[in-house]
């Protein structure tokens, strides 16, 4: 070992889909010394992490939320349901850690306490909490989209004396609420996954909801053995139409809906809605996420099924979501508007009725108390960027992720920062992540900085960096998206909006499609909006494109 400790070509923070993956393509097909670390003690990453009960793919999933890249591996996994449960998607990347080797280049329940870039060796240097030194010239930050926990502050919250658990870290046992009085606050994904699957166990669940969500039914169900063969024999064609399809193959309608009468689009919604899933979103009428008159139909439509299907007027509009439908992430639910027709659940609107102070027994708002025996925290995650401020590396300088970030998360193509040289993010911001099928989109990604790091060694290049000025123009490019659309307009974590203090910013790509067109343009182009330094002999010296 030297002083700067074990070296190797890249180290990977993260071993979810992405680093996983990552560790695949650059130590099997690219040869590379690669060694990955992860703070949990397994591989899945935010599948490790969420195991609430009535986690699942909140999107169409099986098998499409897995990876294309070995066939063989398409064949022999056996997809069960419509909707992956956490559970299945966990076991299929342990499958995946065996089967292609990964388990010995991974260090588990190690936490990175350190990333430093040193200017003259063109290298990154980390330090784990287990007092270990590693060093590469590349850092490959698979650090995750959902989490860095969002934890609220309420007063007394500390001093809340029963369980208490965040859907994001939730315990690997089971957690029993068999007779217990349950509060749960938070009605995106996880609360409204989980919170039927807890009112099944519970004595009562008390819900604090901050906004009312549009969700779907997912219709979720088992998946044939001639829906599965067929998937296997269409794989090639499948997989290159979720590439140019923004990640799923499925086929939409790209109907008007001018061409249409109120009439005939209330029948198409009512369809779609049986059918379930995304449906009604991708398969009614172009423009559902831009004109805001036809985003309102289909948002009445989905209001009148939750004042249908909720049978207390009175929660039924607590229940009506009042922002343009699907600009916060689109849910889909197995039962969630249902539930609140059991005894045992109520619906406390905390824009009426906000939390005072938690006791040590209860929830005390400004209209009453809730007795409770658990509380669990369906608060969702510093989402896209936490991760990597946690990791907070020190670029050029020793400047601190933190200080770069402060009041903007600039990136070049959401995989590059400029004053990070040889640092690559998968699913940073400005990235598809979430707005793409998250496993293809990080083989997509890793194939791109593999090829880079591939033609930096041909070139003798001992370092890349992102301009200034290419971080500028990606965050005008990604927001010129986004604002042809109705996203930038919700209070959603797309814009940072769920975590206090944080930066109102779209963090993401809206076409995962586009995106990777641009990556190949961008690397076709001589890598634009890069500069490169010869592999340094001490001096630095840098070469731009
Ligand atoms: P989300 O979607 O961010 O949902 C978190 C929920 O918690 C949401 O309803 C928030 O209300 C609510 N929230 C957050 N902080 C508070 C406080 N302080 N008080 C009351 N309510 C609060 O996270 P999920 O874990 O459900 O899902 C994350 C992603 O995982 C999901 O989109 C899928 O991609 C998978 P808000 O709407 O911000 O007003």
């Amino acid at each position: 070992m030297s002083d700067n400790g074990e070296q190797y070509d890249a180290l990977i923070i993260g071993a979810g889909f992405g680093g996983m993956y990552a560790l695949h393509h650059l130590r099997d097909q690219m040869g590379l010394e690669v060694r990955a670390f992860d703070g949990a003690g397994g591989v899945g990453g935010t599948w490790w992490y969420n195991r609430y009960p009535g986690a699942r793919v909140d999107a169409p999933s099986s098998p499409f939320y897995a990876y294309t890249f070995s066939k063989e591996l398409v064949d022999e996994w056996e997809w069960t349901e419509t909707q992956t449960p956490g559970p299945s998607v966990l076991a299929y990347l342990e499958h995946v850690a065996e089967r292609f080797d990964l388990l010995k280049d991974i260090q588990f329940d190690t936490w990175i306490s350190d990333a430093r870039y040193d200017e003259a060796t063109q290298r990154w240097t980390i330090e784990t909490d287990q007092g270990e030194t590693h060093s590469a010239q590349f850092l490959i930050c698979a650090t995750g989209a959902l989490f860095v926990a969002n934890m609220p502050d309420y007063p007394g919250i500390a001093d809340f004396a029963g369980e208490c658990y965040h859907t994001g870290r939730w315990p690997h046992e089971k957690v029993s609420f068999e007779g217990k009085r349950v509060g749960v606050i938070g009605t995106g994904s996880s609360g409204i996954q989980s919170i039927p699957e807890i009112a099944k166990e519970a004595d009562h669940v008390t819900v604090f909801q901050r906004t009312p969500q549009f969700s779907l039914p997912a219709r979720n169900r088992r998946l044939t053995r001639e829906e599965l063969e067929k998937y296997r024999e269409d794989w090639e064609d499948l997989r290159a139409s979720m590439c140019h399809r923004g990640g799923w193959p499925f086929k939409t309608h790209r109907r008007k809906a001018s061409d249409y009468t109120p009439e005939e689009r209330h029948a198409i919604y009512e369809e779609l809605w049986e059918e379930g899933g995304i449906n009604l979103s991708i398969n009614s009428f172009v423009g559902v996420m831009t004109d805001k008159e036809l985003n309102e139909e289909v948002g009445e439509f989905v209001r009148g099924k939750i004042r249908e299907i909720v049978r207390d007027p009175e929660t039924a509009r607590k229940l009506m979501p009042d922002y343009y439908y699907g600009t916060k992430r689109l849910i889909l639910d197995n039962g969630y508007f249902e539930t609140y027709n059991r005894d045992n659940v109520s619906l406390v609107d905390l824009r009426e009725d906000s939390i005072v102070e938690f006791t040590p027994d209860a929830v005390r708002t400004k209209h009453g108390e809730h007795p409770i025996d658990v509380l669990v925290l369906a608060t969702g995650f510093d989402a896209v960027s936490g991760s990597m401020l946690k990791l907070n590396p020190k670029g050029r300088g020793g400047v601190r992720l933190e200080e770069k970030w402060g009041e903007r998360f600039d990136n070049y193509l959401g995989t590059t920062i400029s004053g990070y040289p040889n640092l690559f993010m998968i699913h940073g911001p400005g990235s598809p992540g979430v707005f793409f099928t998250m496993p293809l989109g990080g083989e997509r990604t890793t194939a791109w900085i593999a090829d880079c790091i591939r033609q930096m060694r041909e070139k003798d290049f001992g370092a890349i960096e992102a301009t200034e000025d290419a971080e500028a123009g990606w965050d005008r490019e990604i927001n010129a998206i986004a604002d042809r659309t109705l996203f930038p307009l919700a209070n959603s974590w797309y814009m940072g909006a769920n975590v206090p203090g944080k930066p109102r910013q779209f963090l993401g790509h809206l076409s995962g499609s586009q995106y990777f067109d641009r990556l190949s343009e961008v690397a076709e182009a001589d890598y634009e909006g890069f500069t490169f330094e010869p592999v340094h002999d001490g001096e630095t010296s840098t070469e731009a494109t």
